[in-house]
């Protein structure tokens, strides 16, 4: 950016907390003061009242080698004992999962059954030789099996390295083999969408060139037939059967790793971010009891993330399990059987919280309210929000027809490298306003800089940095220190640049606005994508847009959208001039797309996000008009084949 970012969005709706909530809520007004006052102390504080230590720590932040930042160095800790042994002698019984196949079958799992599991579990991996400081990949689906490998590596030291289960067999040997994992463990087949995907045999297909694997252990999931390598598969169910129901959690350092989870950004080479034990599980207790305002004798959670991606490992395996959750997993798609299927399970198993990210409201919307008008969906109490920029418009969406304008929601800014939630409203404190993730939370700390690191008064555009340490952040990038220096740490010296703009507004409040490799410079003017996709959202027939800064001679950059649209609106000129106009009125005449494509759908990485850049490559390659009305349906395809053939890219 050569100049601040253009602030053009204004929003000026703003939502009170409501009072009965105040009364009730974990987080207090007063907390981001006192928290401020002695931030390392308060969370000292969190790390020793809300985990149970072998060793409690005495020590906090040490900052002798940073950027490579360590918490509570002298705690000695297992985190599959906070999770789980823990709350046997008060919950045994109770809850900790209720699961729900696609299909239509159903498990429970109580604290004292997932607590059998992962130790039997975790004997088995003991018994292949897995020791404190091996790395096992874990290659699965929604099923609770996965938390179970998780914790059961967290309880005797080996370091998970969970791989999404739609990647491809290359991005699985690709992570696989950064990792050296020893061992993979995986399933026969996996439910999406009524298709069986083959867990099982791209994990074949990618043993065959990861050295570093001995073992395949695979669960019986849908049943069907897989083949099976003598010497090297074994069946998960024969692995455990004569297993021990006891295991001794292993005394951990605070510092040791706990796990790596692969990003890749925009750009080259996945990256595999390190998280360690202490600081990380501080963190996301603390922030999954605040800002879900989580009770656990009370409430139904349900983050309707993926586990094999960091939401998953922080807000329904490790934050919830630690703080003694009840909560839901599904292990299929939102429209499967039909459009209602989240709706219903909201209703069977009285759902109070829901966690779940902009590109599925948007999905809700475009489908239409009469999915969720199906149910009764009064259990809902706070509603969560992740992943990206949410738009004011599908907030107040998702604020009224899930949350029937009874629940506070809360917009979650943070990403897997810093491990827990850095941005977002507490919601017995915080005035919401649609589309803001409001301000950093207790403990934390964040600016907004111009491209010379001076921060940006209030009301300005520029770049997010976090500028002092927290206790969930990421160590390193295994196997590559300086790119973790590179990346994060040198372009404002001393400081945490994630990557993405935002600007602050009067009340001191941040709006995110993506990442600022896709910010636009149009006739000299930095431009966010996200406010431009805001206001076509805010157009009643758009039901999600991306807009791209496309090479133009006349301007630098001309702004390209691609725009689905809700229900059964149809595109044609009269609504393309209309947009256009909309975008002009709502934000200005400069920020009118010069070219809008209406698509069925956009291209998204594996966790839901807009690719911009493929559009943008796209966009250049093409000769599309200034004002382009086509469903053109070989752009679309591209669009998806494009999309399919990168599935490497997070
Ligand atoms: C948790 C997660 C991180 C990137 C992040 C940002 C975007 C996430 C957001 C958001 C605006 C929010 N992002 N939450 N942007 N508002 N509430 O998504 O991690 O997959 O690593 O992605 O996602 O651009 O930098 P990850």
């Amino acid at each position: 950016m050569s100049s601040a970012l253009e602030n053009l969005l204004q929003e000026n709706r703003s939502f009170p907390p409501d009072p009965a909530f105040v009364r009730a809520a974990n987080a207090q007004p007063g907390i981001h003061e006192q928290a401020e006052e002695d931030w390392k102390g308060y969370w000292l504080d969190q790390a020793v009242n809300r985990l149970s230590w072998f060793e409690a720590p005495q020590q906090t932040l040490d900052d002798t080698n940073a950027p490579f930042y360590r918490w509570f160095t002298d705690g000695v800790i297992n985190l599959s004992y906070n999770c789980l042994d823990r709350h046997l002698d008060s919950s045994a019984e109770k809850v900790a999962y209720h699961w729900i196949g696609e299909p239509g079958e159903t498990r429970t799992l109580t604290y004292r059954d997932l607590y059998r599991e992962v130790c039997r579990f975790a004997n088995a991996l003991r018994s292949l030789g897995l020791k404190k400081g091996d790395t096992a990949a874990l290659y699965m689906g929604m099923v609770p099996e996965l938390p179970v490998a998780m914790l059961a590596c967290a309880r005797i030291g080996v370091i998970h390295s969970a791989v999404f289960g739609g990647f491809s067999a290359e991005a699985l040997i690709d992570r696989i083999n950064d990792a050296e994992s020893t061992v993979v463990i995986t399933q026969d087949f996996a439910w999406r969408a009524g298709k069986e995907v083959p867990l099982k045999a791209n994990t074949d297909n990618a043993v065959a060139r990861t050295p570093s694997v001995k073992n395949v252990i695979v669960l019986r999931r849908t049943g069907s037939e897989v083949a099976m390598t003598e010497g090297r598969d074994i069946w998960w169910d024969e692995l455990v059967a004569d297993q021990s129901d006891e295991c001794e959690p292993e005394r951990l350092m605070a510092e040791d790793p706990l796990y790596i989870l692969y990003t890749s950004g925009t750009t080259g080479k996945p990256k595999g971010i390190v998280h360690t034990q202490g600081g990380y599980l501080t963190q996301v207790a603390t922030s999954h009891s605040q800002v879900f305002d989580h009770k656990p004798d009370e409430d139904i959670y349900w983050c309707a993330a993926d586990i094999g991606w960091v939401t998953g490992h922080s807000y329904i395996v490790y934050g919830p399990l630690t703080n003694r959750a009840t909560s839901i997993i599904y292990e299929g798609a939102p429209n499967f059987p039909d459009f209602d299927r989240l709706w219903k399970i909201i209703e069977d198993y009285k759902v109070t919280i829901l966690y779940t990210a902009p590109t599925a409201i948007r999905s809700f919307m475009k489908w239409g309210e009469e999915y969720p008008g199906r149910h009764d969906l009064s259990s809902l109490r706070l509603l969560g929000s992740v992943g990206e920029p949410i738009n004011p418009e599908a907030w107040m969406w998702y604020q009224r027809v899930i949350g029937g304008e009874r629940c506070p929601v809360v917009d979650t800014w943070w990403q897997t490298e810093t491990g827990a939630i850095m941005i977002s409203p507490l919601p017995g404190i915080t005035s919401t306003k649609p589309g803001s993730a409001t301000r950093p939370l207790p403990g934390l700390s964040a600016d907004v800089v111009d491209e010379t690191g001076a921060s940006v008064p209030l009301g300005g555009g520029g770049f997010l940095v976090i500028d002092r340490p927290w206790p969930a952040m990421a160590r390193t990038i295994h196997g590559d220190p300086d790119r973790f220096v590179e990346t994060y740490w040198s372009r404002f010296p001393g400081r945490y640049f994630p990557g993405d703009g935002a600007k602050r507004d009067e009340d001191g409040y941040f709006w995110l606005l993506g990442r600022v490799d896709d910010i636009m410079l149009v006739s000299g003017h930095n431009i966010s994508t996200t406010e431009v996709e805001s206001a076509l959202v805010s157009h009643p027939a758009v039901a999600e847009a991306a807009v791209v800064g496309r090479k133009d001679d006349l301007t630098g950059q001309a702004i390209a959208a691609f725009v689905t649209l809700r229900g059964q609106v149809e595109g044609d000129e009269t609504l393309l001039r209309e947009l256009r106009e909309h975008v002009g009125s709502t934000i200005g005449p400069i920020a009118k797309p010069k070219s809008i494509v209406f698509t069925n759908d956009l291209p998204k990485t594996r966790s839901g996000k807009i690719m911009r850049r493929l559009l943008r490559d796209i966009s250049e390659n093409r000769q599309l008009g200034d004002v382009t009305t086509l469903a053109n349906e070989a752009v679309v395809e591209e669009i998806a084949e494009m999309a399919a053939s990168t599935s490497s890219e997070e």
